[in-house]
């Protein structure tokens, strides 16, 4: 095809998009830990959903397990991903005197915090969230076994029988849906008046940031791509905001040789993001992907500014600076 007889493509591109302060911060961890310690370096969980971040941590001698068991006695660090660990985790680490480093985003520790905090105070504890995600097993651990009850729907929310709704607590994994979140808090203050909600939302700032800036354009393009891991909650979550707000096409793709070019046929417009946990290159790697098959206008739509960034953990701080 010629650049002549290119059909016109309008490429509305989100922002914020891409890399959250916790997922940098993450990957940071991890490269420092293999410039300062050498390799290997163990990560236990994907340091962040993300299979082009893990495969490039791994070519630099990254190893990457499930459990601790998994580990040799041989000294090398161990690094907890970013969706943060139940306190089984770093106590058999102690024991097994490992040298660990978490790369727990500060956002997530606050809710674990905030969990704590409940338990001291004897209320009961309710976390929405979605079953099996890291993030949730991660929260749910920070307190003995049957202190947290998960609620993952509006039905939950409905069906949900506290001990003593005068003494209840709710908090959320960072990563849900704003909307989905909000109705079933909804039920939950409707039915618990006096439940206790977190100081300040536990969905964090990149998750509402990317959720909006997503809402602003779904409306306008005949196709959505969301650059992200299917494993990726926050990613699912964007892919399904373009849908809900009447987006035709709503894709969520690893990267451009996904793209199913069949599902495209006959869009004018396009609007493309990526979950927290994507790198900008792929997002790259897209765009160039649509301008090889048509004449492209790229159009920012800038949504919010992002500033935050996160302190690294002690023991690499030197070598950050070097
Ligand atoms: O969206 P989830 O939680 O699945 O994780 P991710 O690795 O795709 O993105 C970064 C978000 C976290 C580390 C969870 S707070
Ligand atoms: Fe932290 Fe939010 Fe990023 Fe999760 S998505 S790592 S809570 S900033």
């Amino acid at each position: 095809m010629t650049e002549a007889t290119k059909p016109p493509l309008d490429i509305l591109l989100c922002a914020p998009r891409g890399f959250c302060a916790g997922v940098d911060r993450a990957i940071q961890i991890v490269e420092l830990a293999l410039k300062k310690f050498g390799a290997p370096v163990y990560v236990r969980h994907e340091i962040v959903h993300n299979r082009y971040v893990v495969d490039g941590l791994r070519d630099k001698g990254a190893v990457f397990v499930e459990e601790l068991t998994e580990i040799p006695d041989d000294g090398q660090p161990v690094v907890f991903s970013a969706h943060g660990v139940p306190k089984s985790v770093p106590e058999n680490a102690r024991s097994r005197q490992m040298f660990f480093l978490d790369a727990t985003c500060p956002l997530v520790s606050k809710v674990h915090k905030e969990a704590q905090i409940h338990f001291k105070r004897e209320r009961e504890i309710v976390l929405i969230g979605h079953a099996g995600h890291p993030e949730v097993i991660g929260t749910m651990g920070q307190l003995p076994e049957g202190s947290v009850t998960l609620l993952e729907t509006v039905e939950d929310a409905l069906a949900f029988t506290p001990k003593d709704p005068e003494r209840l607590a709710f908090i959320t994994q960072t990563t849900l849906s704003i909307d989905d979140t909000a109705a079933i808090v909804r039920v939950l203050t409707e039915r618990f008046p006096s439940i206790t909600a977190p100081h300040k939302e536990d969905i964090c700032y990149a998750t509402t940031n990317r959720q909006e800036a997503v809402k602003r354009i779904a409306g306008q393009v005949d196709a959505m791509i969301v650059v992200g891991a299917p494993n990726s909650s926050n990613s699912q979550r964007l892919r399904e905001v373009a849908e809900r707000e009447g987006c035709p096409v709503s894709i969520l793709i690893q990267r451009a040789s996904d793209i199913d070019w069949s599902r495209l046929d006959g869009i004018r417009s396009v609007g493309v993001t990526a979950g927290a946990s994507a790198p900008e290159i792929l997002v790259e790697e897209v765009i160039d992907a649509f301008a090889a098959r048509y004449a492209v206008k790229v159009e920012l739509v800038q949504n919010a500014e992002e500033t935050i960034a996160f302190n690294l953990p002690r023991e690499l701080r030197l070598s950050a600076a070097e």
